[in-house]
């Protein structure tokens, strides 16, 4: 079992925008941004040396980007699929972004290889909001800061396979607030954590306890744990 550290993941970790230092040593943290800190865990299918499980986290101006891509089957074809879509995605500049459009382009990309599932988000903090948006089974959930008794707001997922053949794509925006926990996890996670949820602060150590506690033995697993913090203004 491994459970990778955030630092393994830099090269898909993405900021365009200086990162607010943590620490009086001007220390950058690539996981945290002025609106969300986040956090990241995988565990390859074992006797596989590379994961078609990727991930991507875009800082925009005033957005955060986020995707979680599983590209079909295993190994390496799996992981050159999963590259290609996240090498589309990384190119994205703006905020104004459309996900229609990405789904789109990652679809472009991936003709000819076995494709994959992606499901993407955009949170906009200026408008407290998130829009989602996924083709397969890449699951998400936003757990809310403050609940009430129900469980988490779900991705709704279309069948699809990016690369192949696509669903009618129809992105949902709904609203978030500060310390709402937006949660994505490839099939390779059982996704009964979600009844389960521990509460917790980190988002590291959360992204970790699902794939250690919920991964499963029969594929490729990773967890992507974002929580927003907010716009920065009081009416946040
Ligand atoms: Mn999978």
């Amino acid at each position: 079992m491994y459970v990778s550290r955030p630092s393994s993941y830099f090269p898909w970790t993405i900021s365009r925008r200086r990162i607010r230092p943590d620490s009086d040593d001007g220390k950058m943290t690539p996981t945290d941004s002025l609106i969300a800190e986040w956090g990241i865990a995988t565990r390859t299918l074992p006797g596989e040396s590379d994961s078609g499980d990727r991930h991507l986290v875009v800082e925009l101006p005033g957005a955060l980007l986020m995707a979680v891509v599983d590209g079909a089957g295993n190994g390496p074809a799996a992981a050159e699929a999963a590259e290609l879509a996240v090498q589309a995605l990384a190119g994205s500049t703006s905020s104004d972004i459309s996900l229609f459009n990405l789904i789109n382009r990652c679809h472009k990309q991936l003709r000819g290889t076995r494709g994959g599932v992606i499901s993407l988000g955009l949170i906009k903090a200026r408008e407290n909001s998130l829009t989602w948006l996924g083709v397969g089974n890449v699951e998400g959930a936003v757990f809310r800061a403050i609940s009430g008794k129900t469980g988490p707001a779900r991705l709704l997922l279309r069948s699809g396979v990016v690369g192949m053949w696509l669903p009618p794509l129809k992105p949902y925006t709904l609203a978030i607030a500060p310390g709402d926990t937006v949660v994505f996890v490839t099939d390779g996670v059982d996704n009964r954590f979600m009844e389960e949820l521990p509460p917790m602060n980190d988002s590291q150590a959360l992204a970790e306890k699902i794939v250690h506690n919920y991964g499963r033995q029969t594929d490729d697993a990773l967890a992507l744990v974002v929580r927003y913090k907010g716009n920065g203004h009081a009416d946040s």
